[in-house]
């Protein structure tokens, strides 16, 4: 049985991913962030008590920013495969906090890479590691972006994605790792983080549908972006360590929308007019923003035989459905006068 390493199993891509690999028969150990709340809702449908004999997931304590950590836990656990999708991943938040977003997504990365390369030479084993990069990385470059197009990044969390890319190319060629680079157009879901844009907007349709809040307050409409559905992106990240050589890929649909075209499309999905319930907020604009993310995925159709499932509207339609049913319960306990916060909304 391969023994799969998730860094970062508690969040969209980590659940997805962990769900993916278990269905492929693989032992997966997932690395979580001690916090004062459980913070594995995500992934609790996939847990079971490790007493279990059957239990094929177990999880770990770590963090980017303890390398001690992670050696004992590649010790303990001797991975085939190693995900690293861990990151500060919020582009505005990385603008408030670019030290410690440098710290977990460049230098973390590094902590990562320095702690496999060791344990390669300790033991001789054979680990294979997949770096979660983005397009984010390729800024200010016109359209379309691919694997060939140089990096203009835009924001503190973007410039340490890239020096992810590089600490990968730069372990590859000096020390021989097997290290891919996916760089991931925007990917989302119903799991996908609730101050995220798509999620964001999703959540509001099914409140504003049901009378539990009146407006949207949004920032720039005119970003456009390449919108995949998670579930799809996962199964690219697994084909790269399955290929016959580490590489670089870019993953993405091969078409971008505005983020005014999003909006609409979730809001009609429900029968209403956007431009009733939203206002523009300042506070939500970025220093400096990206405008147009469009990839171009033919290397990763060419050589990893991957394309994605889930059309534009298919994935509008998937998450609003959610979001109703979500807003649905959320109205069951305020009818029943329980209070109930939007935690999550105020800062996206
Ligand atoms: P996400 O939902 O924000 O999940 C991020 C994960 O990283 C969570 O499990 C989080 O733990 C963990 N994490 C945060 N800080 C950490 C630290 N200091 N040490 C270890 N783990 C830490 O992100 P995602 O959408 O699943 O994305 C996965 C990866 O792909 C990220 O690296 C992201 O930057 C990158 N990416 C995402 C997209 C996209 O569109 N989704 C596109 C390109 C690249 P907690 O749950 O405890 O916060
Ligand atoms: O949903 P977003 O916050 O995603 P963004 O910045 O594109 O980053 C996501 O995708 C990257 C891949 O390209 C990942 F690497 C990264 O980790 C993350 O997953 O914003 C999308 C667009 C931006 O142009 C933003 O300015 O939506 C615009 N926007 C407009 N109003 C807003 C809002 N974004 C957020 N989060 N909240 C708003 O109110």
């Amino acid at each position: 049985m391969k023994k799969a390493l998730i860094n970062g199993i508690t969040g969209q891509d980590g659940a997805y991913l962990a769900e993916f690999l278990l269905k492929k028969d693989y032992e997966v150990h997932g690395i979580i962030r001690r916090a004062s709340m459980f913070n594995t809702q995500r992934i609790d449908h996939l847990y079971r008590d490790p007493h279990d004999p059957n239990a094929r997931l177990f999880l770990h304590y770590g963090d980017l920013s303890d390398g001690t950590g992670l050696r004992r836990i590649l010790e303990a656990v001797q991975p085939d495969e190693i995900y690293n999708l861990g990151a500060q991943s919020h582009v505005k938040v990385s603008f408030d906090q670019p030290e410690y977003t440098a710290d977990v997504v460049g230098t973390g990365t590094l902590r990562l890479f320095e702690a496999v390369r060791d344990h390669l030479k300790n033991s001789k084993s054979d680990i294979r590691l997949y770096q979660a990069g983005s397009s984010e990385m390729f800024g200010s470059a016109a359209p379309p972006q691919l694997e060939t197009t140089a990096f203009e990044p835009r924001s503190p969390y973007a410039i340490s994605k890239v020096a992810g890319y590089w600490f990968a190319r730069n372990y590859r060629e000096a020390y021989d790792m097997f290290i891919a680079n996916g760089i991931l157009f925007n990917h989302e879901s119903p799991l996908r983080g609730e101050t995220f844009v798509t999620r964001k907007i999703t959540r509001a349709v099914g409140r504003i549908k049901l009378g539990l809040q009146d407006k949207l307050f949004l920032g720039n409409l005119d970003a456009k972006r390449d919108w995949g559905f998670a579930g799809d992106y996962v199964e690219v990240m697994w084909k790269m360590l399955q290929h016959s050589e580490p590489d670089d890929f870019v993953v993405a649909t091969g078409e971008a929308h505005s983020v005014r075209e999003f909006l609409e499309a979730a809001f009609i999905h429900v029968g209403l007019d956007f431009k009733k319930y939203v206002e523009i907020d300042q506070r939500y604009f970025r220093p400096t923003e990206v405008d147009h993310l469009l990839g171009d995925p033919s290397k990763a159709a060419e050589k990893l035989s991957w394309k994605p499932k889930v059309s534009f509207q298919g994935l509008v339609a998937m998450m609003v459905d959610h979001d109703m049913e979500q807003a649905e319960r959320e109205k069951l306990l305020v009818d029943a006068g329980h209070k109930v916060g939007q935690e999550g909304v105020a800062n996206g």
